[in-house]
């Protein structure tokens, strides 16, 4: 298989990491969406990463699809999320709400980066800075990961700990190290798990 987009973006890189968790072998395509646009377009022209490219050639986007893909590849005791019950819901909603706080916190690079700075809309990165952090407010207020206390690993390990990752590299200014106490002590156990460290956000 071939994973095609840069850890940089925190969707390549949760499935990268979980793919690595799941002892999926995968070739790396370190494509830009902004440096390498043409090459990009020859294999996704939609220029959206991730994609998984199948050893049959079939192209997988959106990455909640690819890693449902993955999960169904694997036996039921090495699924992320399983495939039913309480469990999958609360895996599920967990990882939809750090998907806003990684949105959130795209948007604001989006938006201060991409556009010349005398265009940038000062209300929408606020609004934006406010509903990232409400995100991971929401995930903070939730009990400590099961993980912390030695249960497997979940998809909502995975993505809360690539999300809040991503987010203090690009607004370190956000992040003082005693914000979200709980989601940093899950940031540490993760990035310091070999899935993790292979896979380099820089
Ligand atoms: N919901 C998508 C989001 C993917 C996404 O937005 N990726 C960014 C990179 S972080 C991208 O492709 N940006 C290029 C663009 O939006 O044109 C997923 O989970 O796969």
């Amino acid at each position: 298989m071939k994973l095609i987009g840069l850890f940089d973006s925190p969707f390549v890189r949760r499935v990268a990491i979980s793919m690595r968790l799941q002892g999926f072998a995968f070739e790396h395509v370190a494509l830009s969406v902004f440096r390498h646009i043409d090459e990009m377009r020859k294999i996704n022209p939609l220029i959206k990463v991730p994609m998984l490219v199948l050893d049959n050639g079939e192209k997988l986007i959106e990455s909640s699809f690819i890693l449902d893909y993955l999960d169904g590849e694997v036996a039921p005791e090495r699924r992320l999320i399983p495939a039913a019950g309480p469990a999958r819901r609360h895996i599920q909603q967990h990882c939809a709400i750090a998907l806003i706080g990684i949105e959130k916190a795209v948007q604001v690079v989006y938006e201060t980066t991409l556009r010349p700075s005398e265009f940038t809309y000062q209300a929408w990165v606020d609004r934006c800075t406010v509903q990232m952090h409400d995100a991971f407010a929401i995930l903070e207020a939730r009990p400590l990961s099961p993980l912390l206390s030695g249960a497997p690993i979940t998809q909502a390990d995975v993505t809360c700990a690539v999300a809040l990752r991503f987010a203090r590299f690009m607004h370190p200014a956000q992040f003082e190290p005693e914000r979200y106490p709980r989601l940093q002590q899950l940031s540490a156990y993760c990035e310091a798990l070999p899935a993790f460290i292979e896979t380099p956000l820089e």
